[in-house]
């Protein structure tokens, strides 16, 4: 399987990250990416390529014009009105006020736009989201033009960003806009399924009311996890969208024969809905020394997961989404991309 990496992704580089009510080092770094390389390269999985441009066009068609301004713009604005720190939202629309004004004021706008407050905007962060975006659609591109599968190895992840908020360590979803790419390249039918930890919010918030891309997604149950308020079992899609949304939330402590169970599970109806291409939301984050999940699936595991989704017999994208057990995420990544090959 060939992979797609820009070093761009570098660019993402925040230094702070709001954990548990102090500032952290983020998990999500770059050195994430450079130990999935390295593994790449240490079991020849195959060649390596960088990015092509693709512009915003294919990010206006999944997200909303007004998330792209302001990503685009916000760290400049945060310096120019002379707050020290990186970009941390600390204000929102809440419940009991109105969602439907976008203040102009940076702190304002930012607390519209973000959905969490653990993912801090610093310089680069932008031209980082737009690489990640350019490495997921070179590797559409290369699935749609016959290659069985490709890995996206993205960074930063993309799963939680929906049409109009980002949060959770992610801008641009790099899942979604390669799905929807697909769709305008000729595609009937795309199915997403997310492995990682966290319930892919963006992703579904993005597709919930469509039929023509199929989101099924295992994870902590977000009665006790992040993203808290979305991934329940009682979000089937809505409108013409209804039956094309599956979400399996799994209780703290969950093992590989329960995961695998839902795995299974998705896996048949995603052969039922016989899309003309399978998206993979790759996370290793279900890995059990996660530092900030609850999952207990092995190096071990990984490997089975891949071949159980080959056995689907479908063009298939691997896109990045999370995992921050750094030492081993080169080992878990590409655990699966082997298990699916052999
Ligand atoms: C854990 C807080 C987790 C955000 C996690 C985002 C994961 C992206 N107590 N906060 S894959
Ligand atoms: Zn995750």
């Amino acid at each position: 399987m060939r992979t797609v990496y820009t070093a761009d992704h570098r660019l993402r580089d925040s230094k702070t990250e709001l954990y548990h009510g102090a500032l952290v080092p983020p998990f999500e770094c770059p050195e994430r990416a450079e130990i999935i390389l390295a593994r790449i390269n240490e079991v020849k999985l195959g060649d390596v390529l960088g990015q092509k441009g693709y512009g915003l066009d294919p990010v206006l068609r999944t997200h909303d014009k007004g998330l792209v301004d302001f990503l685009a713009s916000c760290w400049d604005e945060w310096q120019a009105a002379g707050y020290g720190g990186e970009a941390i939202t600390s204000v929102w629309p809440t419940r009991t006020m109105r969602g439907d004004r976008i203040p102009t004021e940076i702190e304002g706008k930012l607390g519209y736009y973000a959905l969490a407050s653990e993912t801090s905007i610093s310089g680069g962060t932008w031209e980082a989201a737009l690489a990640s975006k350019n490495v997921a659609l070179t590797a559409t591109d290369m699935v749609l033009d016959g290659e069985r599968a490709a890995f996206a190895l993205c960074r930063p992840p993309g799963h939680h960003a929906a049409i109009d908020q980002f949060g959770g360590y992610c801008f641009l979803n790099n899942a979604a806009i390669a799905a929807q790419y697909a769709l305008d390249k000729g595609a009937q039918r795309v199915a997403i399924i997310d492995i990682d930890f966290h319930h892919g919010n963006g992703t579904q918030h993005i597709f919930y009311q469509r039929d023509d891309v199929f989101y099924l997604s295992i994870h902590g149950d977000p009665a006790e996890a992040f993203p808290y308020y979305l991934g329940y079992s009682d979000e089937p899609g809505e409108g013409k969208g209804e039956g094309f949304n599956k979400n399996y939330p799994l209780p703290p402590g969950s093992d590989y024969s329960s995961w695998s169970e839902a795995l299974d599970d998705a896996c048949a109806r995603i052969h039922n809905y016989s899309p003309d291409l399978l998206v993979v939301s790759h996370g290793v984050d279900a890995y059990e020394k996660d530092p900030i999940s609850f999952f207990k699936i092995r190096s071990e595991d990984f490997i089975d997961c891949g071949a159980r989704l080959s056995r689907l017999n479908l063009p298939t994208l691997f896109v990045m989404e999370g995992g921050y057990a750094v030492s081993e995420i080169g080992v878990n990544t590409v655990n699966v991309l082997s298990g699916f090959e052999d």
